[in-house]
């Protein structure tokens, strides 16, 4: 017979094995359930504006919200003496979650970023940055893009450590679209401003997916998006440099920057890969784990038709690259707002025969308030 103390003893024995199964349980088999419930939660946080991911069009539940970990950045103390951030920073995780949620807004986008200040500038609270980024994005017609991009571009640069500002550059007016020439302006518009040491030329519709891809500049100019969704996450051919690219002031200076003479849809990126082997630099890139981007999808645009032209101009690059440029670059600046979540400024590059005015003009902002902060 036991006695009445080895009872108690199985009693705990038998207890202690029904905790250790219980917790094996929901490890296992219940970990699916868990997820699922999180997924759910997360999905409601979105619509209410105040998380990262959600259901949309191409979504592949894979990756974490890229707001992850940021609302720590809140919390840190400003420290008088600040060091240099590591040079690795801690906040990367890899894959990022991408997906378009209905219903977004740039108020709600806004609040999720309350560390940017006006222009969309930023600079991490706790260490002094190592990198000055700018990024510059052509822009006409495509608002909804540009709410993704700037949702999903802040917390990612955050994620980086870098100092960092948006430039949105919007060609004013109904004439056939310059995505090359727009760069040319941001290039110099956003020089005056700071002393940037790298900028990052974007498309409005492309979005990171994984934010080892740093936006900081290599020794050679890079071609970040190298592994595009619609190009099934590979390289469409050796010297593609389109999408998003990353030079130097001093690379771009080399090159004499980006062509003018390029109207409508196609060619000019072409042009640019080859301005930078004939100015004795070589493209750099990203590995193709890490350069991914999901391209929202869209039609041509109208007023970016398709350049006719495009392939007789690419035969004449090795001529022209040194006279059409940076160094003959025209334009009439209109206007150039400080918005809470990036600078936009507003150009007329007039068309094929020169500089005219543009079809409409837009009304600038009141210059008192109109301001970068920091
Ligand atoms: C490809 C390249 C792009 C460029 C273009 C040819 C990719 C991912 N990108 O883009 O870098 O070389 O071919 O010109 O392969 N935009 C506007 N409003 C317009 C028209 C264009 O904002 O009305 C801007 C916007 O930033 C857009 C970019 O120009 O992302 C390129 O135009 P696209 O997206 O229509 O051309 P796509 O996707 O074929
Ligand atoms: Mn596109």
């Amino acid at each position: 017979m036991p006695s009445f103390n080895s009872k108690w003893r199985y009693l705990f024995m038998l207890l202690g094995v029904q905790l250790i199964v219980m917790a094996l349980l929901s490890r296992e088999a219940y970990q699916k359930r868990v997820s699922y419930f999180f997924k759910i939660f997360r999905k409601l946080d979105v619509l209410s504006g105040a998380a990262g991911s959600g259901a949309g069009h191409g979504s592949n539940h894979t990756g974490v919200d890229v707001y992850a970990n940021l609302s720590q950045l809140v919390l840190l103390p400003k420290k008088e003496d600040m060091h240099y951030c590591p040079k690795r920073s801690p906040l990367l995780s890899g894959p990022i979650h991408v997906s378009f949620p209905s219903g977004l807004t740039l108020a709600q986008v806004e609040r999720k970023n309350p560390l940017v200040v006006r222009g969309g500038r930023y600079r991490p609270p706790d260490c002094e940055a190592r990198h000055r980024t700018a990024v510059i994005i052509p822009h006409r017609n495509r608002e909804q893009h540009l709410k993704y991009l700037l949702y999903y571009l802040h917390p990612f640069l955050q994620r980086q450590q870098l100092s960092y500002g948006i430039y949105v550059i919007h060609q004013a007016g109904n004439y056939t679209f310059n995505r090359a020439k727009l760069m040319n302006v941001g290039f110099r518009e956003a020089m005056r401003e700071e002393d940037w040491d790298c900028l990052f030329f974007h498309d409005v519709d492309l979005i990171p997916e994984d934010d080892r891809n740093t936006y900081t500049c290599d020794r050679n100019p890079k071609h970040a998006a190298i592994a595009m969704d619609k190009f099934g996450y590979k390289l469409p051919y050796k010297a593609y440099f389109g999408g998003v690219s990353a030079l130097s002031p001093l690379h771009y200076l080399k090159m004499n920057g980006f062509p003018n003479n390029y109207w409508g849809w196609g060619g000019e990126d072409d042009d640019i890969g080859i301005r930078v082997s004939l100015a004795g630099m070589s493209i750099s890139r990203p590995s193709l784990r890490v350069g991914r981007y999901k391209m929202i999808k869209h039609k041509l645009d109208e007023g970016n038709e398709v350049n006719p032209k495009r392939f007789s101009l690419l035969a004449k690059t090795q001529q022209t690259w040194k006279l059409d440029g940076m160094n003959s670059v025209v334009y009439e600046l209109l206007s150039r707002e400080y918005l809470p979540l990036y600078t936009n400024i507003t150009v007329n590059v007039g068309t094929l025969d020169g500089l005219r005015p543009p079809t409409s003009k837009p009304q600038p902002k009141d210059s008192a308030e109109n301001r970068p902060g920091h």
